[in-house]
């Protein structure tokens, strides 16, 4: 079992785009395996690619409360989103400890391939819609703190900064 180590707000490497997958192959199957691994040893519910600094349209998730709905989403396209949204507190591997509110659509249809490269359509509500909201944003650049003030988004920066930073010097050797 590969666990994989996950980027973190700010990095800018959260800020670039995906590119498709090429193929749906061996080394596809093992890079969602290690993603599966590494979002169920973080107790998140999905993980993007672009957060394990993959730059590929590749989404692991598990909305489910028995952790055992695995969902492999490659290449995936929201074709339609309900134009009734609600509000909802978020959160993300990628920005530790920071839980907010964010607008998403209610529901959503999205076309992915899974992993033997067949096509699927998905419709989702509820906790899985969000997640493939917020996913979906990774791959595009996006993290979820985007949606917030400046302000907001500011303050949540220099925090993550600091806890780098004491991260840093606790793991640094001694000076004796
Ligand atoms: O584990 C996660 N929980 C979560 C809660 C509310 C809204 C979105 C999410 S996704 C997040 C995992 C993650 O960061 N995926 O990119
Ligand atoms: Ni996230």
């Amino acid at each position: 079992m590969t666990l994989l180590t996950i980027l973190r707000y700010p990095d800018p490497r959260l800020q670039q785009v995906a590119k498709p997958v090429a193929a749906v192959d061996a080394r596809l199957r093992q890079l969602a395996d290690a993603m599966f691994a590494t979002m169920y040893e973080a107790a998140g519910i999905g993980l993007a690619a672009t957060q394990v600094n993959v730059h590929e349209r590749l989404i692991v998730i598990d909305a489910s409360e028995t952790r055992d709905q695995p969902l492999v989403l490659i290449n995936p396209e929201i074709v339609w989103a309900s134009a009734e949204t609600r509000l909802g507190e978020e959160g993300c591997l990628s920005v530790p400890g920071i839980y907010d509110g964010v607008e998403r659509s209610l529901a959503v249809r999205v076309e992915a391939l899974d992993l033997d490269g067949k096509r699927q359509t998905h419709e989702a509500e509820g906790m899985l819609a969000v997640c493939i909201q917020h996913e979906m944003d990774h791959l595009m650049g996006k993290v979820f703190v985007d949606y917030l003030s400046p302000l907001k988004r500011n303050r949540i920066k220099a925090k993550m900064v600091k806890q780098k930073k004491d991260e840093e010097r606790d793991a640094a050797p001694r000076q004796r």
